[in-house]
């Protein structure tokens, strides 16, 4: 289907005051994003003193990973250290991109989410905060495993992540095949995963990913994380060739061109290689979109480059970068399910990409002001 068909219900009424908000609202159909990811706690710790316990146990400041055996006590560890300074914010990349789309559309249930939680404490401050955010979260549960928590240990503008998956990895694709849950996929015209459910379902990402090529329906997926391109480098080869839309950062997409011997380390050109990686419905071309940081945004598709400049922040207003991508994905595809051209959907990613990193881990402050 083309975008502009799937927006023929959006009016280009008279710009009121918060313009696009407001039409969005009464247009856009609930439901029409289904996103699949790893619920996650984040046991959030922002303190310059905390580069003694990266070295500890090992890690970088600015890198996303799996827990290790060595990284079981690092949780303890963080909320016994900094007692005051812990936070506990609803994570999960999936999660916080629908959170941030729908903080955006201000409008319930436009995004459906799933994944694995435990019937516990955690659980219950994901589901709450996820459902007051709009999100229709249609969860599968486990009592094999707590729910997920991720320790977020910022430092500077870096931030490093250390994901303890546990229930999110209890995640099978029977859930899928519920049929309340299947009628939530058909409905669904978008569909969006972080790289992170590689590691514990890529067929469901795969099923997801098929469903969509057969009905004309866009996916998009995020690389989300060094390691997936070397170490999930298959289960991620196998669902790119179905991706229209694939988002990654600058170390993602540096050793994404590393692991595919693209012999380069200008960005503008692996962007471009992989936009030309093999795809399944090659009549619509892929768009590869990479983030910089402060560097501007560069989008590739159909062979042309065409880069974004970020409005630049004073480093005294960040306060941390944590989910900064989540957002900005999550600000994208919100105009993206309206069918808005590609301008518009970066704005609006760096629209919530900016007011995250001005926020303590991902928290989406009162209404959007963007028009
Ligand atoms: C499989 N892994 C490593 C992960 C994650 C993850 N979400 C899903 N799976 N590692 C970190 N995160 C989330 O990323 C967000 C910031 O982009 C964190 O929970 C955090 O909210």
């Amino acid at each position: 289907m083309e975008d502009k068909k799937r927006a023929s219900n959006v009016e280009t009424g008279s710009d009121e005051k918060g313009g696009n908000i407001k039409r969005t609202k009464l247009d856009v159909q609930e439901g029409i994003l289904l996103a699949y990811g790893n619920p996650l706690l984040d046991i959030s710790v922002n303190d310059d003193s905390c580069v003694k316990l990266l070295k500890k146990y090992d890690l970088e400041a600015n890198n996303a990973i799996l827990a290790e055996e060595k990284h079981v006590p690092l949780y303890k560890e963080l909320v016994d250290t900094y007692p005051d300074k812990v936070e506990y914010i609803p994570g999960g990349a999936t999660l916080n991109a629908v959170r941030a789309t729908q903080w955006i559309l201000q409008k319930p249930k436009v995004t459906t989410y799933f994944g694995c939680i435990s019937h516990d404490k955690f659980g219950e401050i994901i589901t709450k905060k996820s459902e007051a955010a709009g999100v229709n979260v249609k969860f599968q549960f486990t009592d094999k495993q707590p729910t997920g928590t991720c320790g977020v240990i910022c430092t500077g503008s870096n931030r490093s992540l250390i994901a303890n998956l546990a229930a999110a990895n209890c995640f099978t694709e029977d859930h899928l095949d519920e049929p309340s849950n299947w009628k939530l996929v058909e409905k669904a015209q978008f569909f969006y995963t972080a790289g992170f459910p590689l590691t514990v379902s890529p067929t469901s990402m795969l099923r997801l990913a098929k469903h969509a090529k057969e009905t004309g329906k866009t996916y998009c997926m995020n690389l989300s994380a060094p390691f997936l391109c070397s170490v999930f480098k298959e289960p991620m080869m196998k669902v790119i060739p179905y991706v229209d839309y694939l988002f990654c950062n600058e170390s993602e997409a540096d050793e994404f061109g590393k692991v595919h011997e693209y012999n380069t380390t200008d960005r503008k050109e692996i962007a471009l290689k992989m936009a030309a990686l093999p795809k399944e419905d090659a009549s619509r071309p892929r768009t590869v979109i990479i983030t910089q940081g402060a560097e501007p945004v560069i989008i590739a598709k159909d062979g042309k480059v065409t880069e974004y400049p970020v409005k630049l922040l004073p480093d005294s207003s960040i306060v941390d970068t944590n989910g900064a991508g989540d957002g900005f994905v999550g600000g994208f595809l919100a105009m993206l399910i309206q069918g808005k051209p590609i301008g518009e959907c970066i704005k609006c990613g760096m629209y919530i990409g900016n007011i995250i990193v001005q926020q303590p881990g991902f928290t989406l402050p009162g209404k959007p002001d963007y028009s």
